[in-house]
């Protein structure tokens, strides 16, 4: 079995080849990623020299290094992870999502009509369904809840979503969807509100919490991700759609505390900045499909999760620093291109 592993130098991504090798002795893993500011080559060094891996730099919008990928590599399955993925960035330029999110993902759809795979998984996201109101916990998103997007995004996730449905009905693409929550974990780029509150605490510096920090967000660690994805890969079926949620819901405010208190920090260096335009208010999702056709569940809760966050930060310093410094990027530089 060979898996292709999109944007694999990202955060979840990363996350998942490590789990895949991991737990699935028999698999080899292959992974393309374009390598843009929110890839990192570090992620994935110490599987230099991996039988079971390998690694290509390139663009999944572009149809002749995804042609040449694929008749090479021949993909049993693809998990298309690579994305843009940052909500504000797609404020400020929200081209680049719909070339990569929507585009992307329609030249992976034709690769795999030329070259059959048993499965094409679709990795997409709870902001698809648009947002709930602050007061009602009893409301939560299903996977038959109508498409909302407010962002560009997350309109140019919805977009992947039905255009993946319709190369299933169109040409037989075996299919699915999951759509999670906010994860958290090791190797997430410091712009994310975790990684980013972790970073500015240890160098002293302001953290910025939106509008009044009320926005509430329902988080998933990581593994826990990688788990009901790997359980997918088996056991879900064809043309449906998952929701994966953490069932750790938390305003904006309580999380930076979390992280705060984590490291021992005071409130003080809390921020209040102007809100994000369009700021979806709650976002929460009914699992029962996963848990009932899957058997799965997150594991880690919030508070473990936070300390093991924190934790992998600690101990991975010089990770997000080259970041920050911007010194990651000479070393994504020296990868040579598909
Ligand atoms: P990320 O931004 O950390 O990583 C994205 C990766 O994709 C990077 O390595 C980047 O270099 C690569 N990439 C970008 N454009 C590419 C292109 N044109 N061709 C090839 N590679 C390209 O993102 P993430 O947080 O790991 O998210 C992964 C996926 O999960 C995304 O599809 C995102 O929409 C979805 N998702 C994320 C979350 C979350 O909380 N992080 C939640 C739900 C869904
Ligand atoms: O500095 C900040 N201050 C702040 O208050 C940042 C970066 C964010 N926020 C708020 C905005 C959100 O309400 O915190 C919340 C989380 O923000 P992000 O980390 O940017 O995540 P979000 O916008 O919720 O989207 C994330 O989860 C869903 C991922 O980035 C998406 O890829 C995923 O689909």
């Amino acid at each position: 079995m060979k898996i292709l592993v999109t944007g694999g130098a990202g955060f979840i991504g990363s996350n998942f080849i490590y789990y895949l090798l991991e737990h699935r002795p028999d698999t080899d893993v292959v992974c393309i990623d374009k390598l843009t500011y929110a890839g990192n080559v570090a992620s994935l060094k110490p599987l230099e020299g991996e039988p079971r891996f390998r690694f290509y730099r390139g663009d999944i919008a572009d149809a002749a290094a995804v042609e040449e990928l694929f008749s090479r590599e021949r993909p049993d399955v693809v998990v298309n992870f690579a994305a843009e993925s940052h909500v504000d960035r797609s404020i400020d330029s929200p081209q680049v999502f719909l070339q990569t999110n929507v585009l992307g993902t329609g030249t992976l759809l034709d690769a795999c009509r030329k070259y059959p795979v048993s499965r094409f998984h679709q990795v997409s996201t709870d902001e698809v369904y648009g947002d709930l109101p602050l007061g009602r916990r009893d409301l939560f998103f299903t996977e038959d809840s109508p498409l909302k997007p407010s962002s560009p995004y997350s309109a140019s996730k919805a977009s992947a979503d039905v255009l993946c449905l319709s190369y299933l009905r169109t040409y037989g693409v075996p299919v699915t969807i999951s759509r999670s929550s906010n994860n958290y974990g090791p190797r997430q780029f410091p712009e994310k509100l975790i990684p980013l509150a972790i970073a500015r605490a240890l160098n002293d510096r302001p953290v910025p919490v939106y509008g009044t920090g009320e926005n509430v967000r329902d988080w998933l660690y990581v593994t826990d991700q990688c788990r009901a994805l790997d359980l997918l890969l088996d056991q879900g079926e064809v043309g449906k759609v998952y929701n994966f949620g953490g069932g750790e819901a938390r305003s904006n405010l309580e999380v930076v505390k979390a992280v705060l208190s984590a490291l021992s920090v005071p409130d003080s260096l809390i921020e209040y900045v102007p809100d994000r335009k369009g700021h979806d208010l709650r976002y929460a999702l009914s699992c029962a499909r996963a848990e009932k056709e899957l058997g799965w569940r997150p594991a880690v809760s919030f508070a473990d999760g936070i300390e093991r966050t924190v934790r992998w930060y600690l101990e991975h310093r010089d990770w997000w620093e080259n970041i920050l410094s911007g010194k990651y990027l000479k070393e994504n530089s020296l990868v040579r291109r598909i």
